[in-house]
């Protein structure tokens, strides 16, 4: 349906000088036919390509395989592109630190790995190994350091991240996995953290069951972690009460002192610090990389957020003024698709997606019906009433629901776009169930009373602003 068919809509939104204007934008280019259509979409795929190039490729979260210096050379090279693109978009942004950064991680490769950190949950076990183990001829030139109370729920991520700088993780338990053991195991999976599991207190098992729970532990970690990095220990056995029978037939009970069994744990500990020394450092050089590639794309969000955000204020007030001045239902829903298909173009061009008119108003429809599905129009016009209502507000005029229902349809649909352009992949046919969940998660944090009072207020402010406001009756 052409623009030209919607007489409703085309005077609707003439009142609004900045619609009116985008409106013949659009109908220029409706005429202008197919050339002008190819034209775009060639030059828009173009574009697609070029990004695609510079796209940070993905990593899959669940190997643990050991990291190739290859690869990190690649993540390095994939780094300095993002930042490469921060340049472009913002060249005014402080790269500096990053910039840095970039600059320290080649030399990362080379250096000699040395550091060790014992990570666990309280009193399993990591003072006894770390005073132990370091005094062995193997653990020369490696730095050793606990972090003591590091499972704590409040001290876990900090924890972790203070682990995740070390060369080695010596991970210590004293029995079955807990749930928390667990989680922060697939935490240091998922960073590709070189690691070696201990099971010490093996002594505080029967003979006949720490097989058994050696095993066991094996077979819980077997997906990512070979067998032989899950190692039993005994790093301060308990003393031994023996029973003697004495010559006169008295049995005397006595205590006897065991001597600590490190020696599988050391065994394979020796091997890894001297075979996969150079290998150890690649690792820390990743994870150094991926954290910058990580802070670098969270800045140039932070620069696109900045400037999408004042484009989906302008759209919203706009839906907000053509609403209020016509306070049809209908009128409504169809002015706040128009702004949509428009809100489209201007928000994907920040993110770096761009669309054909055609395809602007396939996703601006999409959007739409999401909203309508999710019956985002009656909740927030309900919400927007009963704030006008419980507020003590001199004016609000009759179209004032329908004006602020429009913007807040229009922000919501523009903040959902932000979350959806934010992960999607350009090049990538629209995604509706991921839209979906742009629209559901924008909604949710947007769901609380202070966020639709200062919405309203803002939004009367602006309303008794326009011209339309003035004509309307004050109650
Ligand atoms: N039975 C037995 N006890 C052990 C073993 N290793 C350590 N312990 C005892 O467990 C207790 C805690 O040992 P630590 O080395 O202090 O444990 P930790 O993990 O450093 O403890 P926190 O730092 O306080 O969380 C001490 O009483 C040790 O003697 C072992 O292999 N067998
Ligand atoms: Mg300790």
């Amino acid at each position: 349906m052409s623009w030209q068919q919607k007489p409703i809509l085309v005077g609707g939104l003439s009142l609004s000088g900045g619609l009116w204007l985008w409106w013949q934008l659009q109908a220029t280019a409706a005429e202008s036919g197919e050339l002008l259509v190819w034209l775009v979409i060639a030059l828009g795929s173009g574009l697609w390509w070029l990004r695609q190039r510079s796209r940070p490729r993905p990593i899959p979260a669940h190997i643990a395989t050991p990291v190739a210096r290859a690869e990190v050379e690649q993540a390095i090279a994939l780094a300095r592109e993002g930042l490469q693109v921060l340049a472009v978009e913002a060249p005014d942004s402080d790269r500096q630190s990053l910039e840095q950064r970039l600059t320290a991680l080649p030399a990362q490769l080379d250096r000699q790995a040395d550091r060790i950190v014992l990570l666990g949950g309280r009193k399993v076990g990591k003072t006894r190994l770390l005073q132990t183990l370091q005094t062995a001829d193997w653990a020369a030139g490696w730095q050793w350091q606990e972090i003591p109370d590091s499972l704590q729920p409040e001290q876990q991520t900090a924890s972790v991240r203070q682990a995740l700088t070390a060369d080695l993780i010596l991970f210590v338990v004293a029995g079955d996995l807990t749930d928390s053991e667990l989680h922060v195991l697939q935490v240091l999976r998922d960073a590709r953290a070189p690691l070696l599991v201990i099971f010490n207190k093996l002594d505080q098992y029967a003979p006949s069951e720490q097989v058994d729970v050696l095993q066991q532990l094996r077979q819980r970690l077997a997906s990512w972690l070979p067998a032989a990095d899950v190692v039993a220990a005994a790093a301060d056995p308990a003393p031994l009460k023996v029973r003697q029978q004495q010559p006169d037939g008295s049995v005397r009970e006595q205590f006897e002192a065991r001597s600590p069994d490190l020696t599988a744990l050391s065994e394979r500990l020796a091997i890894r610090l001297t075979t996969e020394r150079p290998a150890l450092a690649w690792a820390t050089a990743w994870r150094a990389t991926e954290q910058l590639a990580a802070d670098i794309t969270a800045a140039l969000q932070q620069v696109r957020r900045d400037r999408a955000l004042p484009i989906v204020e302008r759209y919203q007030w706009l839906a907000a003024a053509t609403a209020f001045a016509n306070p049809v239902p209908v009128l409504d829903l169809l002015a706040t698709a128009a702004i949509g298909a428009q809100l489209v173009i201007d928000l994907g061009a920040v993110y770096q997606h761009k669309f054909a008119l055609a395809q602007a108003k396939t996703l601006a429809s999409t959007l739409g019906a999401l909203v309508a599905k999710l019956g985002l129009v009656e909740l927030s016009t309900q919400a927007i009433a009963s704030v006008l209502k419980t507020n003590v507000v001199s004016y609000a005029a009759g179209g004032a629901v329908q004006g602020l229902s429009a913007a807040y349809l229009t922000r919501l649909t523009g903040l959902s776009l932000m979350e959806y352009f934010q992960t999607a992949d350009p090049s990538a046919e629209l995604n509706p169930t991921q839209l979906e969940q742009a629209l559901q998660t924008v909604f949710q944090t947007q769901q609380r009373a202070t966020v639709w009072q200062s919405f309203v207020r803002a939004g009367l402010a602006r309303l008794q602003g326009t011209p339309a406001a003035t004509e309307s009756p004050a109650t």
